[in-house]
């Protein structure tokens, strides 16, 4: 079975599972390998007769069209079992960031009224204090052998007593394309995170615009992603967007750090490679790193979560021979609604729009602008979050009838490429003249000796704003008066005389959300409390 884009995305009775595990067994795509972890791989025939197995698996232990399970799942093949096995029961699967706290998990729990936690075997001691404490929790599922904490009133099963239970009936709940088929928690900048609630419709939209209209990706492809199934970023990159196409994904549990990353494209031989930019800058430093970053077969290096540095692109060209396709994506839409492209780049910016999406441009009272102005970036495209849970302020701000508005501040020029300016609410004006903290962050980085630096607004004696930056040094430099003098040249060199920081303070590292993205707010929060 296969829809149109026009089709997908007007009410029709449409099911995921469909069309992204039976059409690729029906297509001929049945032996193919979709999967492969560490341990064990995956062929579409297996997993069309695992994920039947699975959904009516959950449908015996109680679960019911629309009920929500929450997945704190390492990458292995069990979380496209689960994740599959759940939308084809037309259950809704919540996969969460699997490096929070037993608190944060708690949050999203008693939120989104999980029946049923899906939890990885090494992460259940995480989940330990809070299992008594929820409302809704009634079952926990381990993935990955058993484990022996104590779940109190919570029953307990194994991943392999789900699919027991069930049995491998083809079958699809009949679910429709409008319909809430999973969640994902948007972390935000500040307070709780937010369930937003995806359609069944725009699991495909997103392969269809993205993956097959930007990358061009077939079912010849082989992907590794760094970035966690968890994430929308990994879940379109080495789930949907491969298994749209029937080709395989190679999946790492652990963690992506650079030993293991270059090992898995080594072994592996990905021809797709989706990493996050302080990830390819540490590629770049590891000794082991050359051509194609050890994989023959490589045609695609992608990056997306925060704006590539120009420096590290051209770096990776260099050295590994690709350019590096910067793409902006969020949680809210989905994936990526804005990217460079092969043969169409332009370092320092998220490129144009992907065909699908529309971009627009806005000042503070909400109209149009025009090249070379800069304003939030607002979006328009079929896959756009139905919306917040229980959050409906939020919601009516973030999802205006069509349009979806990022937070995210940027500028086009006159070719038609996108440039970041940093969040709406990170900008700060010095004299008049915005300054955007990542353009000032960007160049520090670009200097020797700075491994990260955080930029904020904040009031000189004056009471005016001008910019206050937090530095980490590289191991080995040595800090003096000289060097906060060619620290403040060299952004004055890069950036523009009025955006130099007049304030430098060093620190050992910077506080982050759990994806990486530095929180200005903190450093803000603490540079304006009393001494
Ligand atoms: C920022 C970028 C500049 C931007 C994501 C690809 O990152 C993803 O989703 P999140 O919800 O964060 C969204 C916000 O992150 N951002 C992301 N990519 C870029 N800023 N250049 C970029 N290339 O502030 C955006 O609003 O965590 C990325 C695919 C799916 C995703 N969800």
């Amino acid at each position: 079975m296969t829809v149109s884009l026009e089709e997908l995305t007007h009410r029709r009775p449409y099911n995921a599972a469909d069309e992204f595990v039976d059409a690729n067994v029906a297509n001929g795509n049945g032996g193919r390998m979709a999967f492969k972890d560490a341990e064990r791989s995956l062929t579409y025939r297996q997993l069309q007769e695992e994920t039947c197995k699975f959904a009516s698996g959950l449908q015996a232990i109680g679960l019911k069209q629309e009920s929500r399970v929450l997945f704190l799942m390492l990458d292995t093949v069990d979380f496209p079992i689960a994740f599959w096995g759940a939308i084809r029961a037309g259950v809704v699967p919540i996969p969460v960031n699997t490096l929070l706290s037993a608190d944060q998990y708690a949050y999203m729990l008693e939120d989104s009224r999980a029946e049923v936690l899906f939890v990885s075997a090494s992460l259940a001691k995480t989940v330990e204090p809070i299992l008594g404490k929820m409302p809704w929790l009634k079952q926990i599922v381990v993935s990955g052998g058993d484990t022996d904490i104590s779940t109190g009133k919570i029953q307990k099963h194994t991943f392999e007593n789900i699919l027991a239970r069930g049995n491998a009936k083809l079958f699809t709940a009949p679910t429709l394309s409008d319909e809430v088929a999973f969640w994902l928690y948007s972390s935000g900048s500040t307070g709780n995170p937010k369930g937003a609630k995806h359609v069944h419709a725009s699991l495909m939209v997103t392969a269809r615009t993205y993956a097959q209209g930007v990358l061009g990706i077939t079912r010849d492809d082989v992907v590794y992603s760094a970035a966690k199934l968890f994430f929308a970023y990994g879940l379109g990159n080495a789930m949907t967007f491969t298994m749209a196409v029937g080709a395989c994904a190679v999946l790492l549990p652990g963690r992506p750090a650079p030993d293991a990353v270059l090992d898995i494209i080594k072994r592996e031989q990905p021809t797709i490679f989706f990493g996050v930019p302080t990830l390819y800058s540490a590629l770049l430093a590891h000794k082991d790193i050359g051509k194609g970053a050890g994989s023959k077969r490589l045609r695609l290096c992608i990056s997306a979560g925060e704006a590539l540095p120009p420096h590290i692109g051209q770096k990776w060209k260099e050295v590994a021979g690709h350019d590096i396709l910067d793409g902006i994506g969020s949680t809210e839409m989905l994936h990526i609604f804005l990217s460079n492209r092969p043969g169409d780049l332009r370092y320092g910016t998220s490129g144009k729009p992907v065909p699908g999406y529309d971009a627009k441009i806005i000042g503070e009272d909400g109209a149009e602008l025009g090249n070379n102005e800069i304003g939030e970036l607002i979006i328009r495209g079929a896959s756009a979050s139905d919306g917040y849970w229980n959050q409906r302020d939020k919601t009516r701000r973030t999802f205006a009838g069509e349009w979806t508005y990022t937070g995210d501040k940027y500028i086009r020029d006159d070719d038609g490429f996108y440039q970041c300016c940093g969040r709406t609410d990170d900008m700060f004006k010095v004299s008049g003249i915005w300054v955007s903290p990542f353009e000032v962050e960007a160049a520090l980085v670009s200097h020797d000796a700075v491994l990260e630096a955080a930029v904020i607004g904040r009031e000189d004696s004056d009471g005016l704003i001008k910019p206050k930056a937090y530095v980490v040094l590289k191991e080995g430099v040595t800090s003096d008066d000289k060097l906060f003098e060619s620290l403040k040249e060299h952004v004055k060199s890069r950036a523009g005389a009025w955006k130099y920081p007049r304030w430098i303070e060093l620190r050992t590292d910077l506080p982050k959300t759990a994806t990486g993205k530095i929180q200005r707010f903190k450093l803000r929060d603490e540079d304006s409390k009393p001494v």
